[in-house]
């Protein structure tokens, strides 16, 4: 029985690790051996890769004491290996358990054998069934269209005999002289491929703190490129199929990368030599741009290219301005707005994404009117609403959204502004955020297989725009640095939006509320006002949510003294149906502050959302009806903090369990009365009502 060794270079990809060498020891062809090649990876990774090896003895340890690159090490394991067949495995990919049987039962004298690849953001699915082989032959180019060696089940002997090697001075595309060096010894027309034997490629999400090589800087990708290209043009320059394979993806490369060239204008020289080198008749077909380019490239004419450049882009961004109104109005930003002069004077609020006139933004339109009125202030709504004062309200999305966002000095939003909208220079953002965290954020969350992969990616670059970033504890202000990398300045003198709930005014200003609400004044006030949930969801921004409160039983027991308001989070699409209790129960989901739902609210009931953080500031009693608190904190996001052992409140599971701590509130007060305290000073410590006051002159200082 031929023996399969499976060489794994890892370098810091703790978090798969494990998925990746089980997805090994689990295959169906069992006749293998694993080496783990560790390329000088952090400590705990190091742990992790000795401690699998002691599970299996199949899986060999190999240390390497710096990071040397994947072409290094996998090098190094070929050299190692004394079995039959070689066969390349990325550290955070896995394998679905028939792959290495699949290829291993059809090789038969072929020297290489190959699989195909998907692309996933999924867990491994394990399954017992074996699919049938589909096996087709491909010609050479076919086989190595996918410049990559992974997935190909190969001859030892015919690597070692020929000397086939990965580049060890590049970091990306150390797989090409491999691809090449095998193209040119295998001295065959066609190739076999197993459809069925498949490669799960993971699509990691964070590009930032742990980047993969594909989500490398295009730039340093694109100098590996050529200087691979350069180096294998030079030794291959007699063979005419490997001249014409190497050219096609050069100039496959430049049609797609062309623009890079153009960004970071020190590529130049050397793309400059990569198209001198190439074959002067490319047999692709090519736009009239990128041939007289290329031609200018030949020529080592830069400012040519570079004009011809300009153009190219110019007349493509006319062409995607003209195909819709939204990407006209985006380009008219980019290329109009923003290079009008910009107003020193002019702030422009959102707060929910134009949804409500809330939050931190709304206390500092509301200081400033007073006391800076020579601004010009524009709030951005989905819906012009009634506001207090002279600002502007313009429609998310309008010209006037673009126009004014690109001429206002000033941004003052608690969530986020599209990425396709860039910051100009002079650009001040104060970002206010929305919330002291409970649930895990950005880049402290681990990879998500639901959610986009971009997300933490466009995140950074978000934030990268923040200029100013409110924090209400110290708390939240370590969180922060770590879970959006922030390194700017911090405000840390509590949240705006808080500033209501130390007022000394707050019982008259509760008492408007109240009756602007209709609420009888005789009643006590119950506030519910849970968050989303990230798996439950319509589209993308609009959640499901099902209420879990039995309305007709609490107005039973509760009606008498109490009413209570029903307050969803912004996500939630899902309308609440009050229907006979409408004399209990109040929607007020679409109520634009729910700060002002604090100030008249006796009692507040909520699960992982971040309001008991704010509402602990009038020290009142809160309830958790958690009773999903397993699958939120352990499936869906992760916690930072321990809510059994820190909430000021008791976490609820049922109806019954609310109403009999409702009965009882002043026990349960007196019981969680410690807890409280030191809730509250860990939380609500900054906060002494003057937090806008001190934001509004740190941030506009003139
Ligand atoms: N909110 C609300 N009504 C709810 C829930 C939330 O008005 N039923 C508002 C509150 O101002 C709250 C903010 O939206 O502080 C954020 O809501 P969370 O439920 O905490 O959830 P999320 O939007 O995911 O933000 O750091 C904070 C986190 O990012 C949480």
């Amino acid at each position: 029985m031929k023996k399969i060794t499976v060489i794994m270079p890892v370098y810091n990809t703790a978090e798969f690790l494990q998925e990746s060498v089980y997805s090994v020891m689990n295959q169906t062809y069992n006749h293998l051996e694993l080496m783990l090649i560790n390329d000088g990876s952090e400590e705990s990774c190091t742990e992790l890769i000795e401690q699998l090896s002691q599970e299996d003895a199949r899986i060999l340890p190999l240390h390497i004491n710096e990071n040397k690159g994947v072409g290094f090490a996998r090098n190094l394991g070929v050299e190692k290996a004394s079995h039959d067949y070689i066969y390349f495995l990325d550290s955070d990919d896995y394998l679905p358990p028939h792959t290495l049987e699949l290829l291993v039962n059809h090789i038969n004298d072929h020297d290489m054998i190959s699989g195909s690849t998907i692309l996933t953001t999924t867990k491994v699915e394990s399954t017992d069934i074996k699919p049938e082989a589909t096996r087709v032959n491909q010609t050479l180019e076919k086989s190595f269209d996918n410049i990559s060696a992974l997935n190909r089940l190969i001859k030892l002997d015919f690597i070692k005999s020929h000397q086939i090697k990965f580049s060890e001075e590049v970091t990306c595309y150390a797989d090409l002289p491999f691809i090449v060096d095998m193209m040119h010894h295998l001295n065959v027309t066609e190739t076999p491929m197993i459809k069925e034997a498949s490669y799960s490629k993971r699509v990691r999400n964070d590009p930032i703190s742990n980047p993969a090589l594909v989500q490398l800087d295009a730039n340093k990708k694109a100098v590996d490129f050529l200087t691979v290209y350069l180096f294998l043009k030079d030794n291959y320059k007699n063979s005419d199929q490997i001249n014409m394979f190497l050219d096609d993806h050069l100039l496959s490369y430049y049609k797609l990368k062309h623009h890079l060239f153009y960004q970071d204008q020190a590529t130049l020289p050397l793309i400059s030599a990569a198209v001198q080198k190439s074959s002067t008749q490319p047999k692709q077909k090519l736009n009239s741009f990128v041939k007289a380019q290329w031609k200018s490239l030949k020529n080592e004419n830069y400012k040519k290219f570079i004009q011809q450049t300009e153009t190219e882009i110019l007349l493509k961004d006319i062409k995607t301005a003209l195909s819709g109104r939204t990407k006209l109005k985006t380009f008219l930003y980019k290329k109009v707005f923003t290079r009008l002069p910009l107003k020193e004077k002019s702030i422009v609020f959102e707060s929910f994404l134009g949804k409500n006139y809330s939050d931190s933004p709304k206390n500092i339109y509301e200081y400033m009117l007073e006391n800076n009125p020579d601004y010009q202030f524009i709030w951005i709504f989905n819906k012009k609403r009634e506001i207090p004062g002279n600002a502007k309200q313009v429609k998310r999305f309008s010209l006037q959204y673009y126009y004014y966002l690109a001429t206002s000095k000033y941004w003052v939003s608690n969530s986020r502004i599209p990425l396709h909208l860039n910051k100009r220079e002079g650009n001040v953002y104060l970002q206010t955020w929305h919330g002291t965290p409970l649930k895990k954020l950005v880049f402290d969350m681990n990879e998500v297989y639901s959610a986009n992969p971009k997300y933490k990616g466009h995140f950074f670059e978000q934030s990268r725009r923040w200029d100013y970033l409110i924090s209400a504890n110290q708390y939240s202000s370590d969180i922060f640095k770590r879970a959006f990398k922030f390194d700017k300045q911090m405000l840390e003198f509590g949240y705006p939006r808080n500033d209501m709930l130390h007022s000394n005014i707050k019982e008259t200003n509760a008492k408007k509320v109240k009756e602007k609400l209709n609420i009888p004044a005789d009643k006590k006030v119950i506030l519910y006002a849970p968050t989303w949930r990230d798996d439950d969801f319509y589209a993308p921004g609009k959640y499901k949510f099902k209420l879990m409160l039995d309305l007709e039983k609490m107005k039973n027991e509760l009606g008498d003294e109490y009413v209570i308001l029903l307050r969803m989070h912004y996500f939630i699409a899902d309308h609440i149906e009050t229907t006979g209790v409408e004399d209990f129960a109040y929607n007020l989901s679409k109520y634009d502050d729910i700060a002002e739902l604090y100030l008249i609210s006796d009692i507040l009931i909520t699960d992982y959302s971040s309001v008991f953080f704010d509402y602990s500031n009038l020290k009142r009693p809160i309830l958790f009806y958690t009773y999903d608190l397993e699958k939120y904190r352990d499936t869906l996001r992760g916690f930072y903090i321990d809510m059994e052992e820190e909430v000021p409140g008791p976490l609820l599971k049922s109806t019954e369990e609310i109403i009999s701590a409702i009965s009882n509130i002043e026990e349960v007060e007196r019981q969680y009365e410690d807890k409280y305290a030191r809730f509250y000073n860990k939380f609500c410590g900054w906060e002494k009502g003057h937090a806008t006051e001190k934001a509004v002159q740190t941030v506009f200082k003139d």
